[in-house]
């Protein structure tokens, strides 16, 4: 272990002592080198660490200033220094959890500069510094992405704002964080359109702003290619926050645009928890949608509250939840350059370094339950089997006659008037399927 600066709570790696361990600072679940079906958890789940929430944040809200113990964040720093020093806090951090991955914005890395040009050279000056420190700790990125909200030039928009020249600076700075993200090996490009979208219909044209988000993905595409950058490009849904209506609102809707521009074989989905919810939809939904359209790139595991209706990003400790979605992940097939980032941050009361452990190590172990349960559903076919069942019917003759075009309405008036149509309807076994699910989360080990 490198020099133990920032974390001195925690001396060593945080290690798996199972089930009936009672160290807090132990896995009980995640053990990286678990085969579970044909890969080890390690190659399942993909950890990342978000940089932001964890590094990049000091625990502030709208209604007050931060309370974190974060002193690479203190103010009167030269901001190259506090940027290398933030780092050096954000690597020891993922070498002592033992996470595989890192997930950035350019901002959170990097300082911004009086002109473009400089932030670039900043950006590229802790693009350098990162680099030597996975080099040296085995740490990898899961992606990088711009942070295109933050700052007062994007209030309307980036790809989605009423002025082209603002969508110049948005392509260039995606361009310089694409040239990152592939200079230190990033697995996907992610986008997460914080602000395309509107706050008023009164002053916005949507079908231009739609052509215009088309259009700025098909050139993050091209680029890609242009670099020969072999990373997935992911988009994140969000139906609002911070605008009223953003475009990006859940998996169907992104499929739907993907396909309007040609997009489809291109782009996959970042899919997070708390934004399920903000859609009015289950997680598991978002999830099964984008495996079933091969959509399905990466997801950032964290939750909301039931009671608060805005993004709260806590880290995720339902089992139940999590193993209905890994259910639809690994019936997809699993992974392939996504993992389960944590893009979770710690409540405001939180306070101490060491809280970030107990949170990254709670998220951890809820995932590998969630895996363990939802490998042995998909292995005995659980919840597969019932559903293949169910749609029998599809798969026999009369299925077959009207999904291939054999019939039409009429003839379908004419069986079923002749009384060779048998609709006595059956049950949907919902809460025996509830029970079912319930035995699995009970019982994993
Ligand atoms: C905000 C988003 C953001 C993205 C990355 O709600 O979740 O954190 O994951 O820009
Ligand atoms: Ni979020
Ligand atoms: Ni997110």
């Amino acid at each position: 272990m490198s020099n133990s600066e920032f974390f001195t709570d925690v001396t060593d790696q945080i290690r798996y002592e199972g089930p009936g361990s009672d160290n807090p600072l132990a896995f009980r679940w995640y053990d990286a080198n678990r085969v579970v079906g044909d890969k080890t958890m390690a190659e399942h789940l993909r950890f990342g660490v978000a940089y932001w929430h964890s590094f990049a944040s000091d625990g502030s809200d709208q209604f007050g200033s931060g309370t974190w113990d974060r002193p690479w964040l203190e103010a009167g720093a030269d901001p190259i220094d506090a940027a290398r020093q933030k780092m050096s806090a954000a690597f020891e951090f993922f070498e002592k959890l033992g996470a595989p991955y890192f997930c950035f914005h350019d901002l959170d890395i990097a300082p911004e500069g009086d002109t473009f040009a400089e932030s670039c050279a900043n950006l590229d000056t802790l693009v350098e510094e990162a680099a030597i420190h996975m080099e040296r700790t085995g740490v990898k990125l899961l992606w990088g992405t711009a942070n295109m909200f933050s700052r007062p030039r994007f209030a309307s928009g980036a790809a989605t704002n009423p002025d082209p020249e603002l969508f110049a600076r948005a392509a260039a700075q995606v361009k310089h964080c694409m040239d990152a993200t592939h200079r230190l090996g990033g697995a996907n490009y992610v986008l997460w359109g914080g602000r395309e979208g509107y706050d008023t219909i009164l002053n916005t044209d949507i079908g231009r702003e739609l052509d215009q988000l088309g259009r700025f993905l098909q050139m993050v595409v091209e680029y890609k290619h242009q670099i020969g950058f072999e990373g997935t490009i992911l988009i994140e849904p969000k139906p609002h926050e911070p605008t009223k209506h953003q475009y990006d609102h859940d998996s169907q809707t992104i499929a739907g645009f993907l396909r309007k521009y040609d997009l489809a074989d291109e782009v996959k989905l970042n899919i997070e928890v708390n934004h399920a919810t903000l859609a009015g939809h289950d997680f598991v939904h978002e999830v099964a949608v984008a495996v079933d359209d091969g959509l399905l790139g990466s997801i950032d595991a964290n939750r909301g509250d039931g009671r608060l209706g805005w993004d709260t990003d806590q880290f995720p400790n339902s089992v139940e939840e999590m193993s209905l979605a890994m259910h639809e992940i690994l019936r997809g097939g699993g992974f392939a350059t996504g993992g389960v980032n944590f893009d979770a941050k710690l409540r405001r009361q939180s306070i101490d370094r060491s809280d970030l452990f107990h949170a990254h190590i709670g998220g951890m172990d809820v995932m590998a339950r969630a895996l363990l349960a939802a490998h042995q559903m998909l292995v005995d076919g659980a919840l597969t089997t019932a559903r293949a069942q169910r749609y029998a019917g599809w798969d026999g003759e009369l299925g077959a006659d009207i999904l291939e075009g054999r019939v039409t309405l009429a003839d379908l008036h004419q069986r079923a008037y002749a009384g060779s149509i048998d609709p006595s309807p059956r049950s949907g076994r919902q809460e025996t399927l509830e029970n079912l699910v319930n035995r699995y989360v009970e019982r994993v080990s």
